[in-house]
């Protein structure tokens, strides 16, 4: 039997049934939001993003609390840089690259400490962690198949950041048939211009990737109430 909830969204009202709906956490990785990772090493001022965390955390306390489906995403390659584009590795100027001895371990490398999630957000048993080493969580990485033989139709999407990872995939997802709603209030981004204008590019035209909806909303369908206004 099907539960539909409800929620005011961007364009529209949106739709769920939680038994098929995912929470997919994007790379809420220490090598993002905290200092010493790639993330600063590209020059950004990564403490913008650790706004995300507490919206993000209460999000994922609801939707466990509600036995829905949760994937966290990590963005890395391997120790060998096998699965590391040469491209990728060579652009921009950053003070470390990929792979390079860092404070928090090699930069953007699997299994280092840097790589991995912040311990608020930490993945529980049960949930599935996809690495990947793109920015679209479905290139290179089984997540279509598996929420295709788990039933899943529609993601509730957040993490970072707003207009490269998070952008990506809800690309991807769309191409795929996937209803993707995304939290404005727990996606970041280094640059809050860019924030801004990815959410209104996802909304555009109907809904042309998807749906936006702050998360007190999404929370508040969740509980079966109303949800309160912005204070
Ligand atoms: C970036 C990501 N920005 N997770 N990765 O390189 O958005």
């Amino acid at each position: 039997m099907t539960a539909l909830l409800k929620l005011d969204a961007d364009p529209s009202p949106f739709t769920f049934d939680p038994a098929t709906t995912a929470l997919l956490v994007i790379d809420m990785q220490r090598d993002f939001v905290e200092p010493g990772g790639f993330g600063e090493t590209l020059g950004n001022d990564v403490t913008l993003l650790r706004a995300v965390i507490p919206p993000l955390r209460a999000v994922l306390d609801a939707t466990r609390a509600a036995g829905m489906t949760v994937i966290h995403t990590r963005e890395g390659h391997l120790p060998d840089l096998s699965d590391l584009p040469p491209a990728k590795l060579r652009r921009g100027t950053p003070s470390l690259r990929i792979g390079d001895p860092g404070p928090k371990g090699r930069i953007l490398i699997r299994g280092e400490y840097g790589h991995d999630i912040v311990d608020e957000l930490a993945p529980i048993a049960g949930e599935l962690v996809v690495d990947k080493p793109g920015k679209g969580s479905f290139y290179a990485t089984g997540l279509d198949e598996v929420l295709r033989s788990t039933g899943v139709t529609s993601l509730v999407v957040t993490g970072v950041t707003t207009e490269v990872c998070v952008h990506t995939t809800v690309r991807e997802a769309n191409d795929r048939g996937y209803e993707c709603l995304v939290l404005a209030d727990c996606v970041g981004s280094y640059f809050p211009q860019f924030h801004q204008a990815g959410l209104a590019m996802i909304a555009a035209q109907g809904g042309i990737f998807g749906w936006v909806a702050p998360s007190r909303a999404f929370l508040a369908a969740l509980a079966g109430r109303p949800a309160l206004p912005q204070t």
